[in-house]
């Protein structure tokens, strides 16, 4: 505003005396048309008579508001000036509020995300105290003390191998305040571990279960498997006949080197010979897509080796109580027998063939033991399986924490380690 009541006075034009002396009407010009004399040594034309000067010229008219005979194209130019300045003013004005507009919003995604930090923070808190706990908590504590401990119910599943909390809200009642959620499982027992499959025969009877349910043809299967051998052990001998060793790697187009060792991720497994070559064995899906008859197609089933191996676990063991039927299948023992894996599942999930007690207590189906196993599966279950199976999780486990507060999403996903009563992480993503 201060800059406006400055620019006033250069509005307020203070005429010169017009240079009447100094034009002369131009004779046979258009009709009002006045042109300015040669002493400034150029012609200049001036408005008509009944409208606005706009252009260079000095007014000529004799009308009252051309009495002072202002110098139009100064007053003119301070008008531009003028609103040029309340147009930039008004700018800087409109630019000071989006900044504090956008600060402010800044500020308030800032607070929001600190929130749903400590939101996952909690969420990782209600992992650990499941964790420590799972294994006291009973199926046989009453409903009364259920209500009590409000984590019994995950605590009971995580013996299973699996356990959800969904949408907990930390600040209790409050839901509008922010929800976390926790998904543990168990990541061992579940699958095979892979690192603990090097040559021996028992590992010759897991891998031929395993290649035999996803469907890979025998002609395929010694190559993957002794492979799979040299690619684990520390030697340079080449296994059998189609085992692979430096020799093998070097001589591929872009050579590399087996592992000679322990692997870091399942996922190692498709740079070996036998699977590098056809993909599918390790994915899933067509084995030979360059098959172009497609009744000679052969589809690799079940997901690939990748839905039977991991690289969590010291012991050669599946848990009985939460693995799929598809790797219930390849425990030495079943031997492939989809029926009685089957029968498993479905005893574990309805527990139909459990004696059950009078009472209203919480029960588990699951299996508590070799002999409580043995004993609900019609039939049985064959006794060299017996060394293979684990009723509980017992090492380490997969976490998934999720916090969710004014539209802000934050995960953690990590791997644990639990031993007596510590929790080790091993992996620790965020956002994943
Ligand atoms: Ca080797």
């Amino acid at each position: 505003m201060m800059k406006l009541r400055n620019l006033l006075p250069f509005m307020r034009h203070h005429p010169a005396q017009p240079e009447s002396d100094n034009l002369t009407r131009r004779r046979g010009d258009a009709e009002g048309v006045y042109s300015i004399g040669q002493k400034r040594g150029r012609r200049v034309s001036a408005c008509p008579i009944d409208s606005h000067p706009h252009t260079t010229a000095y007014c000529l008219l004799p009308t009252a508001s051309h009495l002072y005979a202002e110098p139009c194209a100064q007053r003119g130019a301070a008008m531009i000036l003028s609103i040029w300045t309340i147009a930039l003013l008004s700018l800087l004005v409109m630019s000071f509020a989006l900044d504090a507009k956008l600060e402010g919003k800044i500020d308030m995604y800032v607070r929001n995300r600190r929130h749903v930090d400590y939101l996952t923070q909690s969420g990782i808190a209600i992992a650990e105290m499941i964790l420590l706990d799972y294994k006291n908590a009973t199926d046989t504590q009453a409903t009364d003390e259920q209500e009590e401990d409000p984590w019994l119910e995950p605590k009971l599943n995580l013996q299973r191998g699996s356990c959800t909390v969904q949408n907990y809200a930390v600040d209790q009642g409050k839901p509008e305040n922010g929800v976390v959620s926790v998904e543990i499982t168990s990541a061992e027992a579940n699958k095979w571990p892979i690192n603990q499959l090097g040559k021996n025969d028992t590992s010759d009877t897991i891998w031929e279960n395993i290649l035999t349910v996803i469907g890979l043809p025998m002609d395929y299967q010694e190559e993957v498997v002794d492979s799979w051998y040299d690619w684990r052990d520390e030697d340079r001998t080449v296994t059998g006949h189609n085992g692979a060793e430096d020799e093998y790697y070097n001589d591929l187009e872009t050579p590399y080197k087996p592992r000679n060792g322990e692997v870091a991720s399942v996922e190692e497994l498709k740079r070996i010979r036998g699977i590098r070559e056809h993909p599918a064995i390790y994915e899933g899906g067509i084995l030979n897509p360059e098959e172009k008859n497609k009744k000679k197609q052969v589809m690799i089933g079940c997901g690939g080796l990748k839905e039977f191996f991991d690289i969590w676990g010291e012991n050669v063991k599946i848990n009985v109580n939460s693995a799929t039927k598809e790797v219930l299948m390849t425990v030495p023992g079943i031997d492939g027998d989809e029926e009685l894996a089957g029968a498993i599942v479905e005893e574990r999930e309805t527990g139909e063939n459990k004696a059950r007690t009078t009472d209203d207590r919480v029960e588990s189906n699951l299996f508590s033991d070799w002999n409580d196993l043995n004993t609900r599966i019609p039939g049985g279950v064959p006794t060299s399986a017996e060394g293979y199976f684990s009723y509980a999780p017992e090492q380490y486990f997969r976490i998934r924490v999720t916090g969710n507060s004014a539209g802000i999403t934050h995960t953690i996903e990590t791997v644990a380690s639990v031993e007596s009563d510590t929790v080790r992480y091993l992996r620790w993503r965020e956002d994943p």
